[in-house]
């Protein structure tokens, strides 16, 4: 594992192969040789189940069902035995924190079944929780006079998992896909999954202090691994507003729970007193101190970190975090740096391998996410609500892969600049995104300090430069990253290694500039 990237795909906005506007399954196997030339070992395929979509697939009506949407069952057994010879092993999103209220478990509940109801969260009477994507997080159900949780779209009711029944439910569909091959799982908040005995009011929040790695979340986690026995799967679990502590146990090498966990602290930024839908400039001292406390503090706690600037959920960084303008490429080059060199397995995104950027809307027509949606009508109207989108919108992410310079038909708008960014005119150029994302693999593969080297953050008086240290037996790498336009000096009397400018810096580093530094590695 500790060599492996992994790759993930958006399938909605990946490949289109039958001109209907969306992503397909066979997309997917016609790019297998793009992603073997990579150099990826996993694809981790966000949701294709059946699903009425109101969250992207995020909202299963059933588990074991592909959506045509997307092609059919034998399209996907297809995938993973093509992928297979290519030793690339498919790596399936597991939402069991909530169903569809489509699920016909749910119309069961709905239809009065008791059985059924208790697959669910019933309550006589709410609490002030919010929902994820604004509003309450219950809904009132008026023939049955009670209110159902969604931590998420009220389309989204929360599994009740004190029920053993549907952790039972949880395994069998586990055991599903994993009797087709799947050699991965990535489960989604599953660290909301163990709600609290007793419902109160959040007088000081939004309600997340009282389920977010709730009681039992970890007894549930070691019991659904266990009894499907997919620890010899690789196995992430996204964790939402979680802690140190829980995440050592949820990826510790002896904890027998998953094999590593996102964390999401350090996309959190640029959000003002943890608020996403205010404008802010990212604060990189915060940066700098989160990546020191998570990469030290899981070390030191034995456990593994899943490494990542982008997914379906985020905005594109190079937009976030580097520079759409002048130091487009460098910028795009420097944070697949940072991420690749640091302690733990990194995860690309789909088009950030080639410095896709977001999607710069101009109307809330060309918006899907319901997330955006709904915020858009939550906001203040006098605040500029297109501008906050055009930085916080899921959907700057969603935009479908820019393979080459067509604008074909699509569910939603491909960015106009795939005329310049595209997979076409960078693959054949050693110097491109694409080729250097390439080369960041083979570094992984190569060099085992990286893979498995300790990690050592300097502190820096200048919060757009971050050093830190690997370190294996003799061997170090001194890694600089210049988070800015400017240069910055800095000095080092090791041997150049690596960086994203063609020659070796002097004693400054250029806008943007990645140099890594190395003793006893050759
Ligand atoms: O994301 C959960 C999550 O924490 C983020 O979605 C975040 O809360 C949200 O983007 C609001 O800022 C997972 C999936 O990745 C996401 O796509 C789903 O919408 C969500 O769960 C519900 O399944
Ligand atoms: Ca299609």
């Amino acid at each position: 594992m500790y060599d492996k990237v992994v790759y993930q795909i958006y399938p909605k906005s990946f490949k289109d192969t039958n001109g209907d506007g969306f992503g397909d399954i066979k997309g997917i196997i016609e790019k297998l040789d793009y992603l073997s030339w990579l150099g990826v070992d996993y694809l981790w395929l966000t949701p294709m189940y059946l699903s009425p979509e109101n969250d992207n697939g995020y909202d299963i009506s059933n588990y074991k069902q592909i959506n045509p949407q997307y092609g059919s069952m034998e399209d996907l057994e297809e995938l993973i035995k093509q992928a297979d010879k290519l030793n690339i092993g498919i790596m399936m999103d597991m939402v069991f924190n909530h169903t569809s209220s489509e699920h016909p478990w749910f119309k069961q509940a709905l239809a009065g079944d008791k059985y059924y109801q208790d697959y669910y969260i019933f309550k006589d009477e709410p609490t002030n929780w919010e929902s994820k994507f604004g509003g309450s997080a219950w809904e009132y159900i008026e023939n049955l006079d009670k209110y159902y949780l969604h931590l998420f779209d009220k389309s989204q009711p929360d599994l009740n998992w004190d029920n053993p029944q549907v952790r039972e439910e949880v395994k069998n569909i586990i055991l599903f896909w994993k009797e087709k091959g799947i050699k991965g799982f990535r489960f989604d908040v599953i660290n909301l999954i163990s709600k609290p005995d007793v419902f109160r009011d959040d007088n000081e929040g939004d309600g997340r202090r009282y389920y977010t790695d709730g009681p039992h979340v970890h007894d549930y986690i070691k019991e659904i691994v266990n009894d499907t026995g997919i620890e010899d799967c690789i196995t992430v679990g996204e964790m939402s507003s979680t802690s140190l502590d829980n995440c050592i146990k949820y990826s510790g090498s002896k904890t027998k729970e998953l094999a590593m966990c996102f964390n999401f602290h350090h996309l959190k930024i640029d959000y003002p007193n943890n608020q996403k839908w205010v404008l802010a400039k990212p604060d990189l001292k915060q940066m700098k101190f989160l990546f020191k406390y998570w990469q030290e503090g899981m070390q030191a706690g034995d456990a593994w970190s899943a490494l990542f600037w982008c997914n379906h959920d985020q905005p594109r960084i190079v937009s976030r975090l580097g520079d759409e303008g002048k130091y487009w490429m460098e910028s795009a080059k420097m944070l697949a740096t940072y991420i690749h060199f640091l302690r733990g397995t990194p995860y690309i995104y789909q088009g950030e391998e080639i410095g896709m950027t977001n999607a710069h809307f101009k109307s809330i027509d060309q918006y899907r996410d319901v997330e955006s949606l709904n915020m858009y009508q939550l906001l203040d109207k006098n605040e500029d609500r297109l501008n906050i989108l055009g930085e916080r919108s899921r959907d700057n992410s969603r935009t479908p892969m820019q393979w080459d310079t067509k604008i074909r038909k699509s569910w939603i708008e491909i960015n106009p600049n795939c005329k310049n960014i595209n997979v076409e005119n960078q693959i054949h150029n050693e110097d491109s995104i694409l080729n250097y994302y390439r080369k960041l693999i083979k570094l992984r593969k190569t060099y085992p300090i990286i893979a498995k080297g300790n990690v050592e953050f300097i502190d820096t008086k200048d919060d757009e430069l971050v050093i830190y240290k690997r370190f294996l037996d003799d061997d170090v790498l001194i890694c600089f990253y210049n988070f800015s336009d400017k240069n910055l000096e800095f000095d080092c009397d090791l041997n150049y290694f690596f960086g994203n400018y063609i020659s070796a810096p002097s004693n400054f580093l250029r806008p943007y500039e990645c140099a890594i530094y190395s003793k006893g590695i050759y």
